[in-house]
């Protein structure tokens, strides 16, 4: 049984966070270091350690962080300029909290994407 995550604590309000939205199936929140001027985390609300760690039965709440990114995304008024979305997995990803996450950022031209 993998362990739990600040995030667990985030989808059941247990510590703060700005949650922009939340349904049955996953949590959208502003990251605390932010990257850019919009920086937003969506994750599924069970826990899912990494990527590698994803099966079929994820597939629901996967779905939707994508659904709510774009939702969110036209909310925030980025969606014509564009924005970005990332996965980071395990240590080479530079993955640091093992709650299966989506970075979305915008409101400023990104650049390339590699460092
Ligand atoms: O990204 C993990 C991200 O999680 C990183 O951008 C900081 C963010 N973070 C860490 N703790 C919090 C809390 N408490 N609220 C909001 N955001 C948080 P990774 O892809 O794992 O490197």
């Amino acid at each position: 049984m993998a362990e739990e995550t600040l995030f667990s604590k985030i989808v059941r309000r247990e510590i703060p966070a700005e949650i922009l939205y939340q349904d049955d199936l996953v949590t959208a929140f502003k990251d605390i270091q932010p990257k850019a001027p919009h920086h937003i985390l969506l994750i599924p609300n069970h826990l899912i350690p990494t990527v590698n760690d994803v099966t079929h039965d994820d597939e629901l709440a996967l779905g939707r962080l994508f659904t709510v990114a774009a939702k969110l995304a036209k909310q925030l008024g980025i969606d014509e300029d564009g924005y970005r979305l990332i996965m980071n997995c395990n240590r080479h990803g530079g993955q640091e909290v093992y709650h299966v996450h989506m970075h979305l950022l915008g409101g400023r031209a990104l650049g390339p994407m590699l460092a």
